[in-house]
């Protein structure tokens, strides 16, 4: 975890004090047994030494809300769908709901005046300690006058915004490296939040990228889940992705990867090699230079992921994927393999989340039934 991560203060409320994870997950009658299942696949997956487990565990129980502020600049709010697309009660979910969230243009009920009064409120009682969340790129031509909110520019609300954070998350490619916005000839100027850092246009402050268009609620909820608990980043790579999490491309974990070792390639979306399933390198996948997690946690609470679904990789969590030629290109240089044993224990880890709350065929099953379903549900 990074050393430099200053500590946050947990938000006092008025009267008594709101109710702890722990108490959130009797009330949805979700067992200990379930939740400490669920820290351990968690400890897991954040590549935590397993002797923390308990820490994590009693820590994540009594976390009370930490204010979070999250701003959205120029995004499609795919972010926002990412993270409350959960089709049941999960502890991630819960996790989600045990911050403060002070200010989300998306979420919050108010609008207007009120809403900026809130944010206003938020970062003058807890100056310095809360977090921001950032999604979208931020337009910085012409002295950022493509978007603005509440009558000033995203530039400017950021400008304010970042001065009394703790630490920054930049939330989605376009925060994390501009996006799509920032797509050649990128007529706003967009660029990420760690780029105005570096250009001294922001404060510098301990910064998280959660790159992909969008990205993985569980590798959000997981960058929180960890702050929550250690009050401390995740360990990071050189581009400030939690390690965890970006640590293996799309290529290494993916389960087409014995096609392309035996050289049983797709030419078409049609032809024999699609129906047998084989890989998609030759039809653009960018698998092989993606950097995420989504062969092994995958999306649609843990359904499928785009090769799983016939559709190659378009790498959209790496910076300046939108020019980086034809998603349907392949690409020109062949990937020399890598270590089958340490994808394997990667992505070992990652589906122990998956299985440690309950099985795809559980969750299948309750989906035709309409029913909706608890890990307590599935432990009986
Ligand atoms: Fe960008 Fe997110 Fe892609 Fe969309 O907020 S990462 S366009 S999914 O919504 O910012």
């Amino acid at each position: 975890m990074s050393s430099d991560t200053p500590r946050f203060r947990h938000t006092p409320e008025a009267g008594a004090l709101p109710p702890s994870l722990q108490e959130r997950l009797q009330r949805q009658g979700i067992s200990r047994r379930g939740f400490l299942k669920f820290c351990s696949a968690l400890t897991s997956a954040l590549a935590l030494a397993p002797a923390l487990m308990p820490q994590l565990a009693h820590a994540l129980a009594t976390a009370r809300r930490p204010s979070v502020i999250w701003i959205s600049f120029q995004e499609c709010t795919g972010c926002t769908e990412s993270i409350t697309r959960s089709h049941f009660p999960t502890i991630e979910g819960l996790i989600f709901n045990q911050i403060s969230l002070d200010y989300h243009h998306t979420l919050q009920a108010a609008a207007g005046h009120q809403a900026e009064a809130a944010r206003e409120a938020a970062m003058q009682a807890f100056d310095g300690e809360y977090l921001l969340l950032v999604d979208g790129s931020i337009p910085y031509g012409d002295e950022g006058v493509y978007s603005t909110i509440a009558g000033i520019s995203n530039l400017q609300m950021l400008q304010e915004t970042v001065k009394g954070a703790a630490a920054v998350i930049s939330i989605g490619t376009c925060a994390a490296y501009g996006g799509l916005p920032q797509a050649n000839p990128n007529p706003t100027g967009a660029r990420g939040v760690e780029e105005l850092m570096q250009m001294g246009a922001i404060e510098r402050k301990p910064l998280v990228n959660i790159p992909g268009c969008p990205p993985i609620p569980l590798v959000m909820t997981g960058v929180i889940a960890h702050y929550l608990a250690f009050a401390t980043l995740p360990a990071l790579d050189h581009l400030k992705r939690p390690k965890a999490f970006y640590g293996e491309t799309i290529h290494d974990r993916c389960y087409r990867r014995t096609f392309y070792d035996q050289g049983k390639f797709a030419k078409t979306f049609d032809d024999q090699g699609a129906r047998l399933g084989w890989c998609l390198y030759k039809l653009g996948c960018k698998g092989p230079t993606t950097y995420n997690a989504c062969a092994t946690l995958k999306w649609n609470d843990g359904t499928s992921f785009p090769i799983e679904s016939g559709h190659g990789c378009i790498g959209c969590s790496e910076p300046k994927f939108w020019d980086a030629g034809s998603f349907y290109k392949s690409l020109s240089t062949p990937i020399a393999a890598k270590s089958v044993a340490t994808a394997a224990v990667a992505a070992g880890a990652a589906i122990g989340i998956a299985s440690a709350l309950h099985s795809r065929e559980q969750r299948n099953a309750a989906r035709s039934q309409h029913q909706t379903v608890t890990i307590h549900d599935l432990e009986k």
